[in-house]
């Protein structure tokens, strides 16, 4: 099957990298297949119903019932078969997910960034379903909470549906990866450093067609809301690191970055 389409991997990457590099996201269009987006969906789809896939590979987590946040139980993990998990990480395990992170379009992007062999931090799909889903704030994928021993290289994520606005697409403040971490240690923006910033003032709407991609810088504030719509709106994140990037967490053995894009 084919999953990345043919003119996309031939696509200019000028124009893109300049604006992640600007304006901390830019997004690239269609990359994505026909047969891509209803394979890889269903797939996701198998794999939250344990169908054909053993849950114990994957990480899961459930949407919270009030689609807060602040709601959401930790720990739990796969809590049977059910089109509402938030979110699922380690999706590489798949053989068909991991096809698409190995994808030459974005080994020509990762290429562009950093010279070397790339890793993967992590392949994670956001899952709102319909009428569901849980309001992501504000964040950034970096900061100490990562782990890791330098900054992340680039994140790309891809509609595996249609994402518009209703359903809770991407929001996000462009440029705000200027400035850096919000706080050393990553992750969630604090409420009041968002609002000393203007956040949701300067925050812009990415809607995005089934089967199109975004090239996401990791500092840059981004977040999400519910789907209010009748379909599931699933997208899927690859975050990408210089092959020299060291874990530096201690509690358990350091985590080894696999191979994704050789020397
Ligand atoms: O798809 C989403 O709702 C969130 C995505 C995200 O936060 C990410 O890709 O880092």
């Amino acid at each position: 099957m084919t999953l990345l389409l043919p003119a996309a991997a031939s696509m200019d990457l000028t124009g893109p990298l300049a604006e992640l590099s600007e304006r901390g996201f830019s997004p690239l269009g269609r990359t994505l297949s026909d047969e891509g987006i209803t394979a890889l969906g269903q797939r996701a789809d198998a794999i939250m119903l344990g169908r054909g896939a053993d849950p114990k590979e994957f990480f899961f987590q459930h949407d919270s019932p009030s689609g807060r946040y602040e709601d959401l139980q930790h720990g739990r993990g796969y809590v049977g078969p059910s089109l509402a998990y938030r979110k699922i990480e380690k999706l590489e395990k798949d053989p068909l997910f991991r096809s698409w992170i190995q994808n030459a379009l974005f080994e020509r992007v990762a290429r562009s960034l950093c010279e070397g062999p790339i890793t993967l931090y992590r392949a994670v799909l956001f899952n709102k379903a319909p009428h569901g889903g849980t309001e992501l704030p504000w964040h950034q994928d970096n900061g100490s909470f990562w782990g890791l021993d330098r900054a992340p290289l680039v994140q790309i994520w891809t509609a595996l549906d249609d994402a518009p606005i209703e359903a809770g697409c991407l929001e996000i403040v462009p440029g705000s990866h200027a400035g850096g971490l919000a706080t050393p240690l990553g992750g969630m923006v604090p409420q009041n450093v968002a609002e000393a910033a203007g956040a949701e003032a300067r925050r812009i709407f990415v809607p995005a067609r089934a089967g199109e991609s975004i090239l996401i810088h990791n500092d840059v504030w981004h977040r999400s809301g519910v789907n209010e719509t009748d379909a599931p709106r699933r997208g899927f994140t690859i975050c990408y690191l210089r092959g020299e990037t060291r874990c530096l967490r201690t509690r358990r053995a350091p985590r080894r970055f696999e191979t994704v894009f050789g020397a």
